[in-house]
């Protein structure tokens, strides 16, 4: 009853809230080092349907600017490849988007012929992703991996036994501290 248990709370709700920014605020690189192209032909639906998207997390649009943007459609117009009326407009070639809401976000290039020739992607966030996921699924294997700084990974759910080195590049630093926020939390509520 006294503010022990008040200071307790405050730890573990603190602990709480740096965890669920841990595991919702993840950066991918729209089409991995592909980027984003008609070279190649990525396929961007496999792409989008190997992460596991929350509400807050970025996606990274990288291209040259000379041949392509990102134009945010609506589902119809996504659909047919339509960049008249775009809900938003990204051309710099190195273009950070957050995800803000769940639900489908459809992006396109407004290129001429470049959302015919797949240059899309739909990526999707699941209503109930808000949580952070206990246990999360692994990342399929998507090439080499030569370049450490690009091809951003989901940051995976902070365990008090993994070991920092064995995690992706740009997530162990923040997995490590929400691992020490939890012991903290752990050692206080103890
Ligand atoms: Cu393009």
């Amino acid at each position: 009853m006294g503010g022990g248990a008040a200071r307790r709370v405050a730890v573990a709700a603190l602990a709480v809230a740096v965890l669920v920014g841990v595991a919702s605020a993840a950066v991918y690189e729209v089409g991995d080092k592909a980027g984003w192209t008609v070279m190649g032909n990525p396929n961007y639906a496999a792409w989008a349907s190997s992460k596991k998207f929350h509400v807050n997390d970025v996606v990274v649009f990288t291209y040259n600017k000379q041949f392509h943007n990102v134009v945010a459609a609506s589902k119809a117009d996504y659909k047919n490849c339509d960049a008249s009326k775009p809900i938003a407009t990204w051309s710099t070639g190195n273009d950070s988007v957050v995800l803000k809401t769940a639900g489908h976000h459809y992006f396109l290039c407004g290129f001429p012929g470049h959302c015919a020739a797949g240059q899309k992607v739909d990526i999707r966030i699941a209503a109930s992703s808000d949580a952070p996921s206990a246990a999360p699924t692994p990342e399929p294997a998507a090439g080499g991996g030569s370049k450490p700084s690009s091809g951003a990974t989901a940051a995976p759910a902070p365990h008090p036994n993994a070991a920092p080195q064995a995690l992706p590049a740009g997530s162990s630093v923040a997995a490590t501290v929400a691992a020490s926020l939890l012991s903290l939390a752990a050692a206080v509520l103890a």
